[in-house]
């Protein structure tokens, strides 16, 4: 069955009969098994029943990135906006040999009376998330169906699970400006971004739409090549955040990170009827065994 649903837990089975799979619950999606190896963390301490956002997997933003600011109309929603803590429906899905795609929707009419008051807008989301052999794809299209213009940030908070987050790489932001949360000030990236301790960076107008992220030691890792997105964010919260946090291991930090692709930097606007769209593709990359003459 390459599709199969349980309440609000979805499955998407690809034909190759190769334990390839994911797992979302309602449209965060918690799980991507390519040929049974897990590529996307999940925390052991996640709480996966609707009740909070959940700590991994890929977590949409929409319509305001972190705490809005006031004045700006999203100051009072709680942080990262409310789309990945309400309840989508499964619209649609559909499955050839090669790739089995879901749909899922959230419009304002599902979204909570208090949510609604914070953020009077008439939207339509629809999350499409294709699952091929290789290639996870994660696509949003955001519609402004009323007669207000409207602006929104949105982000594909992405979790990937990695052996040592002292050896992987994210490799695609060097000479990029971006604005270090943790230190408080901006800089250009020099080289690779490496994490020796908390990062919380926000790269803003990536030009390159492919970002690598080697686990290092030769094990490969993964490709992310976004379209639409102009952002890039980069998060591993080390030891005092990880401790701070009642749905993560002490230790988790060791085995993630975070490569978010967006459009945080600035708001976009979308006027009455217009509509907006962006996606990644994750692949997967294993680094050349040396030829041994
Ligand atoms: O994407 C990075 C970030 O904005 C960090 O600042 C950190 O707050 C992280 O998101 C997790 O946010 P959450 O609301 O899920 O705890």
């Amino acid at each position: 069955m390459p599709v199969s649903q349980q309440s609000s837990k979805t499955v998407l089975t690809h034909p190759s009969g190769s334990s390839t799979e994911i797992h979302l619950f309602g449209a965060t999606l918690t799980s991507w098994k390519v040929n049974g190896r897990e590529r996307i963390f999940l925390s052991e301490k996640a709480i996966v029943d609707g009740s909070k956002a959940i700590r991994g997997g890929i977590p949409l933003v929409f319509p305001v990135f972190g705490k809005g600011k006031a004045p700006h109309v999203t100051a009072s929603l709680p942080q990262h906006g409310f789309a990945r803590i309400t309840r989508w429906k499964l619209v649609n899905s559909s499955e050839n040999q090669e790739i089995v795609t879901a749909q899922f929707g959230l419009d304002h009419s599902m979204i909570s009376e208090e949510h609604r008051q914070m953020w009077p807008f008439d939207f339509e989301l629809v999350y499409t998330v294709k699952l091929s052999a290789d290639t996870l794809e994660t696509h949003l299209r955001v519609q402004n169906i009323g007669d207000k213009a409207f602006d929104f940030n949105t982000l594909l908070h992405t979790y990937f699970l990695i052996p040592d987050a002292s050896k992987v790489k994210v490799i695609g932001l060097s000479g990029v400006n971006y604005v270090d949360k943790v230190l408080q000030k901006s800089a250009d990236q020099e080289g690779d971004v490496v994490i020796r301790g908390e990062v919380d960076s926000v790269y803003a107008k990536v030009k390159s739409n492919q970002i690598q992220i080697p686990y290092g030691s030769e094990q490969g890792g993964i490709q992310l090549t976004k379209y639409g997105l102009s952002d890039i964010v980069v998060w591993n919260p080390w030891t005092e955040k990880a401790a701070g946090m009642a749905d993560f291991g002490d230790e988790e930090y060791h085995r993630m990170i975070c490569v978010e692709a967006g459009q945080v930097a600035e708001f976009i606007a979308l006027a009455a009827g217009g509509s907006w769209e962006g996606s990644q593709i994750l692949s997967l990359f294993a680094i050349p065994q040396h030829t041994i003459i």
